[in-house]
């Protein structure tokens, strides 16, 4: 049996046991016979056995990310040209094992290969160092570097998913980060980590969302988990278009109080291109832009999801590049929020974050990480972010 099998079991959900929760490759009967298998056996979690059933798991996710309309895609972090999983987990090795740690190495090799290269490095690693390398990456690794680290050995959805639980499973909920992340996601991130979601946690994101929510606030995060918002369709429909501004502004700026379930049901199922149009034919009806016309409707939870939801529709790229700058307003930087964007983006659109950041804020993302994080947790940073624009 691994070492790892010996880790508490709570730790590896906080750490959202990704490949922290692989089989391990010493396993015998349960071992993987390539890095594909010990991929979609870090899907699941607690620990099980590698079978034939894992890998159509495995291929039935492939099928379901390959089927859809993806979005395009802006990445930081892309597949590296002559990767070699034999020589990187030997050099990782190496770096774990050199006295005081060599974090460079550490952070030149896994900020510069995809999630899929990070996972054949991992495999690469369990079989040569015959233990896993997020045990070894946790023991080595400490502060922020270590949170950074540790995130991109998780997928994206992985992270998020983890996030996720964290923000409603830590002491309190952390509505904040809550928020961020199920208004800024789109329905195919949200349906793929609603599903790995229910791999990691055992329970659906629905349940954990709604005990930990109330009133119009958990409506509407339940309306967006639910996923029912439509695809985008190449017929520009003007009538519903027109109903729909016209229906937002009778619900809200128009009567006394607001009728928040008309508002809810618009935002959470309508496709973010037409809902684009509603908010600039909204302009005709109401004398507030649409959020304007939030902030004097709602207030608290609601109107800060109410916000993201429209920032993400009009211009997402904006919205994450203008968290991270009031991250790093003050002379510190709130590194949990920095660590969640860089990690979560690197590999989706962290690219155009970074021109959305340069062309609002004045300044470039690398120059301001340079100016408010330090030591070896501004050199994952900025290898993450890489380039200065
Ligand atoms: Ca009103």
């Amino acid at each position: 049996m691994g070492s790892r099998l010996g880790f508490p079991f709570k730790k590896e959900l906080r750490m959202g046991a990704a490949c922290s929760s692989l089989p391990s490759v010493q396993d015998g009967a349960a071992t993987p016979h390539s890095w594909e298998t010990f991929c979609a056996a870090s899907q699941l979690s607690p620990p099980r056995k590698v079978t034939m059933s894992l890998v159509s798991e495995f291929l039935g996710q492939l099928t379901l990310q390959l089927g859809g309309e993806s979005e395009p895609k802006y990445p930081t972090v892309v597949p590296f040209g002559g990767f070699d999983p034999e020589k990187d987990a030997a050099r990782i090795e190496t770096a774990i094992k050199t006295k005081g740690v060599d974090e460079q190495t550490i952070i030149d090799i896994l900020t510069k290969r995809s999630y899929t290269q990070r996972c054949e490095i991992a495999f690469a690693y369990e079989k040569r160092a015959k233990k896993d390398i997020i045990t070894a990456l946790k023991a080595a690794l400490s502060g922020p570097l270590e949170a950074v680290i540790l995130g991109l050995m998780k997928s994206t959805s992985q992270f998020d998913a983890s996030e996720i639980r964290g923000s409603i499973k830590g002491l309190g909920t952390d509505e904040e980060t809550l928020i961020e992340m199920v208004c800024s996601r789109s329905n195919e991130e949200l349906q793929q980590i609603k599903q790995v979601y229910k791999e990691l946690f055992k329970t659906e994101l629905e349940k954990d969302v709604a005990g930990d929510t109330s009133g119009d606030f958990r409506k509407l995060l339940l309306a967006l988990v639910q996923t029912k918002r439509e695809e985008p369709s190449s017929v520009v429909d003007q009538d519903r278009i027109d109903q729909d501004a016209r229906a937002l502004y009778e619900a809200g700026v128009k009567r006394k109080g607001t009728d928040v379930a008309t508002w809810i049901s618009i935002m959470s199922e309508r496709s973010v291109p037409h809902l684009q149009k509603v908010f600039q034919r909204y302009n005709n009806y109401s004398p507030y832009d649409m959020q304007e016309s939030i902030r004097k409707e709602v207030k608290g939870d609601l109107e800060m999801s109410f916000l993201t939801l429209v920032q993400c529709f009009e211009n997402k790229q904006l919205y994450f590049a203008g968290r991270l700058n009031d991250a790093m307003k003050t002379k510190g930087a709130k590194e949990k929020v920095v660590t969640r964007i860089m990690v979560s983006r690197c590999e989706v659109d962290l690219m155009k974050i970074r021109s959305e950041f340069k062309k609002h804020f004045g300044k470039s993302l690398y120059q301001t990480i340079t100016e408010h994080t330090k030591g070896d947790y501004q050199k994952v940073l900025l290898s993450l972010c890489a380039g200065d624009d």
